[in-house]
């Protein structure tokens, strides 16, 4: 899939440094979904019970992507030492070994979270309540991740950068704000704060080490600016259809 590149007049320049890439790459956080007005307002305090279940069940198709996306990225990685990073990403989704307890997975955690809102297993992977806008824009990312090089695909998954600071807010803010989800239905946030650093610590490897001359670097960072628009366009769509 071609990712529409802004005509640029300083691709003649030398690479960035990967200091320098790095931190362009982090400024691209300025249109993370965390300064999304429905991000903004729901770690407020601001949803209705109504909103924060229709953005868990919409969240869940994301959820259950997640996963299919990774799996796609790994059959394009040559490398086995590659690999042995990324399946982890697989089975932080969808469990592993006895697949009970903290080794059933993000999705069984995520399920959790729908109990605690208010949502029954069975509506929730009903998928009932995912609107088009929501399945477009995961449909597109785990496209993306089958059709790209696996290395423009793992630079996509670079938005997680910016995300253990927005599961953190989730847990200082929701307690206070919406004291009826229960406590256990937060561990899906908890979770992921760890995982999150870890993975993007090897995703910034691949990354900083793959691009580099200033053309491809910016090649780069039009394919965060891609997965960022994903995010964003999915809170669009579940702002306007959770009102
Ligand atoms: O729960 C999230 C998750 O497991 C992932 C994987 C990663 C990827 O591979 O694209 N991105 C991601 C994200 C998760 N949660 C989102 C949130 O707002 O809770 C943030 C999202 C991301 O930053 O890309």
């Amino acid at each position: 899939m071609e990712i529409a590149q802004a005509i640029r007049n300083d691709n003649h320049l030398p690479a960035w440094s990967p200091e320098a890439f790095e931190a362009q790459l982090r400024d691209k956080g300025r249109s993370y979904h965390i300064h999304h007005p429905f991000n903004v307002r729901m770690n407020a305090g601001g949803c209705t019970p109504d909103e924060i279940r229709c953005w868990v069940t919409n969240r869940f198709y994301y959820q259950i992507c997640i996963p299919r996306k990774d799996a796609a990225i790994l059959a394009n990685m040559p490398l086995r030492a590659d690999r042995r990073l990324w399946i982890e990403r697989i089975l932080d989704h969808d469990g592993h070994d006895d697949h009970k307890g903290s080794a059933a997975g993000g999705i069984e955690a995520w399920t959790r979270l729908g109990e605690a809102v208010g949502i029954a297993r069975e509506d929730l992977w009903s998928l009932r309540g995912v609107v088009p806008a929501v399945r477009f824009a995961c449909d597109a990312y785990v496209n993306f991740a089958a059709k790209a090089p696996w290395q423009e695909a793992v630079c996509s998954s670079l938005t997680e950068m910016f995300a253990p600071q927005i599961h953190k807010d989730r847990l200082a803010t929701w307690p206070t704000h919406y004291p009826w989800i229960e406590s256990d239905g937060l561990a899906y946030f908890r979770n992921r704060i760890p995982l999150a650093s870890r993975d993007v610590e090897h995703g910034l490897r691949v990354t900083l080490g793959h691009f580099n001359t200033r053309e491809a670097q910016h090649h780069a960072l039009d394919i965060l600016q891609f997965k960022l628009d994903i995010l964003w366009t999915m809170l669009d769509a579940i702002e306007k259809a959770c009102q």
